[in-house]
């Protein structure tokens, strides 16, 4: 049992998840990658990078919606997280963006259902930890002054994640 029943923590792969919105950890030029971004791109099929295409990009710490063609979620919201480079390049502020920026996204959407992967700590090297302490403060913060959201979903895709939120949200009741 977590402390906030709208927090489901999961481990899985995002590409399958029956949400409204799935958020993709992408970079600045959007046209797909390695990663959980390669993995949303083959699943969604090409018409997901013919829309990115559309799009010029997007700033690190924003988040830009698309369609989500051939998977069960409705929508992607592409975000870009921060390469890791120190700590002191303000990495931290542009994580937390990313998540706020999505959760806004996603309720001018009108999607109350949402996954979010480990943003940055693959490809990006941000420390899993710090990372997830990021990513469960801003989507409490959020949920906590707003009644829109019904599920958010952490898809953890690997065990290090999955353990390190786990013990965050379980001392968190
Ligand atoms: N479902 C859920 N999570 C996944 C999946 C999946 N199918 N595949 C990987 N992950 P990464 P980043 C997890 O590297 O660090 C791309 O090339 C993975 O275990 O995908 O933000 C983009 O185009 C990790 O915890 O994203 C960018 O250039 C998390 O997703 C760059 O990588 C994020 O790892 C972004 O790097």
């Amino acid at each position: 049992m977590m402390s906030e029943k709208r927090i489901i923590l999961t481990r899985d792969d995002i590409t399958k998840m029956e949400v409204d919105a799935i958020v993709n950890a992408a970079n600045s030029r959007l046209l797909g990658g390695g990663g959980v971004d390669g993995a949303i791109h083959r699943a969604a099929g090409l018409q997901l990078l013919e829309e990115c295409k559309t799009l010029n990009g997007c700033p690190t710490g924003s988040a830009k919606l698309t369609k989500g063609y051939h998977l069960p979620a409705k929508y992607v919201i592409h975000t870009v997280g921060p390469v890791w480079r120190g700590g002191n390049n303000n990495e931290t502020d542009l994580l937390k963006s990313c998540y706020i920026s999505s959760l806004k996204i996603a309720v001018d959407n009108n999607c109350t259902t949402i996954a979010f992967p480990n943003i940055s700590t693959g490809i990006y090297g941000f420390p899993k930890k710090q990372a997830a302490e990021i990513a469960i403060d801003a989507v409490q913060d959020c949920i906590r002054e707003n009644e829109f959201f019904k599920t958010i979903y952490f898809v953890c895709f690997d065990q290090e994640n999955y353990k390190l939120y786990t013990d965050i949200l379980m001392s968190d009741e």
